[in-house]
């Protein structure tokens, strides 16, 4: 039983002093990321009621249709950080620049790269979603940050997680200190660990992927997604198929339960789809903080130069020795 059942704020206090600021601050961060997770979800279990399914009639940056769920989800990423002492830029996947917040300045020294609704496409269907974060510290003392500031390497992050809505509410993150998953209790308004120090099977059973992109990859991909669905008990195969249209909430599974899920680059669009900055690495961090790996197919995720805020980026993510082998697949290995 250990620990579970404290809340997270007990949980960051007592494990204090490996964490990145022992002045509490890191804690209240986390706590209003909880807060964020807390307003979202309960809009999302109102959603069909309140009249906010459906699209706002924009598109974003990456030039996507905007869910109104989309909006109010930033727009609440950015209440709860606007005032809190804590966050001096926030960069997000539905703004085209960062956010500068002077009224934080000079206190504030964390640095927020977050994707506030993943699987959007799930909203009006009552489907999983989710929230990525990533957290960097800025040591700057000119003033705040510019926005090329907040493009940094995935190894810079201190920490990183997601909140994911489902059958139940989860905050799961790491600040380098293995991965510690928290589900809330609705009935109280807590969070309470549920799942302490997860570790990734080495390897798993299930598959994640939009296979109906299957003709638009690289044949190393496919190789790697045809071996998948061969049958051969030795190695456990084949592979039962598991794809929400959520990263978050497929990542998750794949954390518990291990496998490997892919976004790979495609013929055409080598750079994939999925976001470097604020999907790709803090999901990154979060499961090899649990044992697993995440990679480009080349290189480890973590270790990508980012040139832009919305860079993309294509992604293998999960047990070690399912990511490995399909990195061998990619590289014509087998
Ligand atoms: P949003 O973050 O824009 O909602 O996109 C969802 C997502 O980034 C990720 O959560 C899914 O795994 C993936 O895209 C789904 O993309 P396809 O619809 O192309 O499979």
């Amino acid at each position: 039983m250990g620990r579970t059942g404290i809340t997270l704020t007990r949980f960051i206090i007592e494990t204090q002093a490996g964490y990145p600021a022992a002045t509490g601050e890191f804690s209240a961060l986390l706590a209003q990321i909880g807060l964020a997770g807390k307003l979202i979800a309960h809009d999302l279990r109102r959603a069909g009621l309140i009249n906010i399914l459906g699209t706002t009639g924009g598109t974003n940056v990456q030039g996507e249709a905007v869910k109104k769920l989309d909006e109010i989800a930033n727009e609440t990423f950015i209440k709860v950080f606007q005032y809190s002492g804590l966050v001096c830029a926030l960069a997000s996947e539905e703004m085209e620049k960062p956010v500068q917040f002077p009224e934080n300045w000079p206190h504030g020294k964390y640095m927020l790269l977050f994707d506030p609704l993943d699987g959007s496409s799930n909203t009006d269907v009552n489907m999983p979603l989710g929230a990525i974060f990533s957290i960097l510290r800025y040591e700057g003392k000119g003033g705040l940050p510019s926005a090329q500031e907040l493009v940094r390497k995935g190894t810079e992050q201190i920490a990183a997680g997601y909140l994911m809505y489902g059958s139940s509410t989860m905050l799961v993150f790491t600040s380098g200190q293995g991965v510690h998953g928290f589900t809330l209790d609705p009935g109280i308004g807590e969070y309470l660990l549920s799942h302490e120090n997860i570790r990734m099977p080495a390897r798993g059973k299930v598959y994640a992927v939009n296979e109906g992109n299957y003709h638009k990859w690289p044949a190393g991909t496919r190789r790697y997604v045809d071996y998948l669905k061969e049958s051969d008990k030795a190695t456990g195969r084949p592979y039962s198929s598991r794809y929400s249209g959520c990263l978050a909430a497929d990542v998750h599974r794949m954390l518990l339960g291990g496998g490997i899920y892919l976004y790979p680059g495609e013929t055409d669009k080598p750079e994939g789809k999925l976001r470097l900055l604020y999907e790709a690495n803090p999901l990154a961090m979060v499961v090899e903080q649990a044992g697993g790996g995440a990679s480009t197919g080349t290189m480890r995720i973590l270790e990508v130069e980012p040139k832009a805020l919305h860079q993309r980026v294509p992604l293998l993510i999960g047990s070690a020795e399912d990511v490995s082998l399909a990195e061998a697949f990619i590289r014509g290995e087998r």
